[in-house]
């Protein structure tokens, strides 16, 4: 008989595994037959002579993928946002935003964009964080500006969260682990369970890992990046990934338009107009270079 259960987070050796229906976390062996599995990935297993195996992946709703120089992997599954998280310091790096919504794009996907850290920005530093914000607002994305620190500094995340299955990404040293922290005070609880289950320490930040929420949600913590590469996709997906360009493109007269020295271009239009951030057409003009 075959017991469905949710990867919790994959060792290589190993995957962690919560069974439906139960607390308990452990540990199991894939089949080779078994794609590369990963956080929120839901799976069957089978007790074979007392070792628990996993013998299929379900489709996955969703899959957040990372190319390296070899190849495409999967790093998170059935997740229904994406919470794109900076924080200064390290600092607001908006390519690397701007290329985790293409990925959600990608994903088919929605993304939420969080700023950090607000308790250590002063006024000038809040009032440039609130335009760049309001940019992302104006394109379509929600995006919130919240501290771990303060007691309320978490609230309008919180009202993001509902029912969602967010994986948080971004730069090294942002807070996603800490925003997770904040969500959840018995983390290192579930933390400890997992390493006891599986032997592996307790880093977890090293590995993607898959947090249920008390209330029907989840989140997922992953490792800081430094770069999310979107040369793995079609130019023509990075395009429609963004979202305000590809609608001002609408209007250009030339449909291969590159939206750079054509005549009658609806990107250069917008531009002009100030409706599209100039910000975002040369990360954009970066991105597709690639
Ligand atoms: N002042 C301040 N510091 C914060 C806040 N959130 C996190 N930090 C600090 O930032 C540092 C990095 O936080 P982490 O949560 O480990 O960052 P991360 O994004 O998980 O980093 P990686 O796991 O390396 O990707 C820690 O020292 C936190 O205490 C915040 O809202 N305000
Ligand atoms: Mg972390
Ligand atoms: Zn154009």
């Amino acid at each position: 008989m075959s017991i469905r259960a949710r990867v919790i987070a994959n060792f290589r050796a190993s995957v962690a595994l919560q069974l439906e229906g139960e607390a308990e976390i452990v540990k199991a062996h894939a089949l080779r037959s078994v794609p590369l599995l990963v956080a929120g990935d839901l799976v069957l297993c089978e007790f074979d002579a007392g070792v628990l195996r996993v013998v299929a992946l379900e489709p996955r709703e969703s899959v957040l993928e990372r190319a390296d120089r070899r190849s495409v992997k999967p790093l998170a599954a059935n997740l229904t946002h994406l919470g794109i998280v900076s924080a200064n310091p390290p600092g607001i790096d908006t390519l690397l935003i701007d290329q985790f919504c293409v990925a959600a794009h990608r994903a088919g996907v929605g993304a939420l964009i969080i700023f950090n850290k607000c308790d250590l920005q002063n006024e000038e530093e809040q009032l440039r964080s609130r335009r760049v914000l309001d940019v992302y607002r104006s394109i379509g994305y929600p995006a919130v500006a919240i501290d771990t620190k303060s007691d309320d500094g978490m609230q309008p995340l919180l009202d993001e969260l509902e029912g969602r299955a967010f994986t948080l990404v971004g730069a090294s040293g942002v807070g996603k682990s800490s925003i997770i922290q904040r969500l959840l005070p018995d983390k290192e609880l579930r933390v400890g369970a997992v390493s006891a289950a599986t032997g592996f320490g307790s880093h977890t930040t090293s590995v993607t890992f898959w947090y249920e929420l008390p209330d029907g949600g989840a989140i997922i913590d992953s490792p800081g990046v430094r770069q999310y590469s979107v040369a793995h996709l079609a130019p023509n997906m990075v395009r429609s990934g963004y979202h305000e360009l590809a609608r001002a493109a609408e209007s250009c007269r030339f449909g291969n338009c590159t939206h750079t020295v054509e005549p009658g271009c609806g990107v250069q239009h917008a531009l002009a107009e100030g409706t599209v951030a100039r910000w975002r057409y040369d990360n954009y003009l970066k991105l597709a270079a690639q």
